[in-house]
């Protein structure tokens, strides 16, 4: 039982013993006052890469002032996914090899409900879409022009997310036509900034409450109508809220295969540590096919009702942010090659 748990178990023996006129602690007459004392979490939010940081930010704001860890993913991926010099996220996302800009998303809350999107166009706030599918329909996805159209209708506003930087680059890409996509460097911005791909994040708020959100345009230059582990709750996101939550980043193909963020938490139900979880799920990708897993990434990030964290990746150079109320830091992931 989690030290948590433990206390409000305690809390609620007392407060139930004080009501029946008894005192658990009395061995006189004396009456102690015990008081219901209202449970209080430390709340922390998680994402991956670097950029994370300052997703992390928008989240903490919603989460210093006592606020939801549902409002607070939102918040914070909406940063990433507004800024246009991010180039796998929203605005100024990398197209696809059409050269139109299609993303995904999903959210999920702590009592399970979850919202997602496949192959959204021309609306900057792909989490925000997802979060009124979950909350405005009985459906859990959408896909496509149904999505699109679901959006617009709602009032979020028509947007064109290529962005000329993002043109200009898949022109240059046209020119050779190859399919390869580099481990986490989607792109240098100027300066020789890193520019990573896909926003996921997971949060606890101080009711103990957890959520996620996973935001991003895929692959750079995918096919047309491909869609990634990102929107696909379970393989980008999962939370449970009696155990923990999940997300992942890199090539979505290989995530979906092994449903890699419900894999995590389950395996943290099974007492693992958030880290040990996603060194497992990584490890199940190089089994299936070890060849494979030596040329792509992937990367899992994991935080337990515990307020535990941890992640792991395939290759190096995997980076995920920290903000707590004692902690706002980017740890690299521990990866199975060199
Ligand atoms: C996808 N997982 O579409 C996402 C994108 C990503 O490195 O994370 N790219 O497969």
């Amino acid at each position: 039982m989690s030290d948590r748990r433990k206390f409000v178990k305690f809390s609620l023996l007392s407060s139930a013993a004080i009501l029946a006129g008894k005192n658990l602690f009395a061995k006189t007459n004396t009456t102690i006052a015990l008081l219901p004392v209202p449970v209080k979490n430390e709340p922390i939010v998680i994402s991956t890469w670097d950029f994370g940081k300052e997703a992390n930010a928008g989240a903490w704001e919603v989460l210093k002032r006592g606020g939801r860890a549902l409002d607070a993913v939102e918040a914070g991926v909406k940063i990433p996914e507004a800024d246009p010099d991010n180039q796998s996220v929203g605005l100024g996302g990398r197209p696809d090899r059409d050269g139109r800009v299609t993303l995904d998303a999903c959210i999920m809350d702590e009592n399970s409900k979850c919202g997602s999107l496949a192959c959204l166009e021309h609306v900057v706030h792909a989490i925000s879409v997802a979060r009124m599918v979950m909350e405005k329909t009985p459906h859990v996805m959408l896909v496509g022009d149904g999505a699109t159209q679901f959006a617009l209708e709602n009032g979020f506003k028509k947007e064109k997310l290529l962005t000329p930087k993002s043109e200009r680059e898949w022109k240059e890409w046209l020119k050779t036509n190859k399919y390869a996509p580099k481990n986490n460097i989607e792109n240098e911005l100027p300066g020789g900034i890193k520019n990573h791909d896909t926003i996921g994040m997971v949060a606890m708020d101080n009711n103990g409450n957890l959520s996620g959100a996973c935001t991003t345009s895929g692959m750079a230059y995918k096919m047309h109508g491909r869609v990634g582990d990102s929107p696909i709750i379970g393989a980008g996101l999962y939370v449970d809220n009696e155990v923990g939550a999940a997300t992942s980043t890199g090539v979505g193909e290989e995530v979906i295969r092994i449903v890699g963020s419900h894999l995590v938490v389950e395996l943290m139900r099974q007492g693992m540590e958030p880290e040990e979880a996603c060194k497992k799920a990584v490890e199940r990708i190089v089994t299936r096919n070890p060849e494979q897993a030596k040329t792509v990434q992937v990367g899992f990030l994991a935080l337990s009702k515990s307020g535990k964290f941890g992640a792991y990746a395939l290759q190096k150079g995997f980076t995920y942010a920290v903000r707590s109320g004692g902690e706002e830091k980017i740890y690299d992931a521990k990866h199975v090659y060199p």
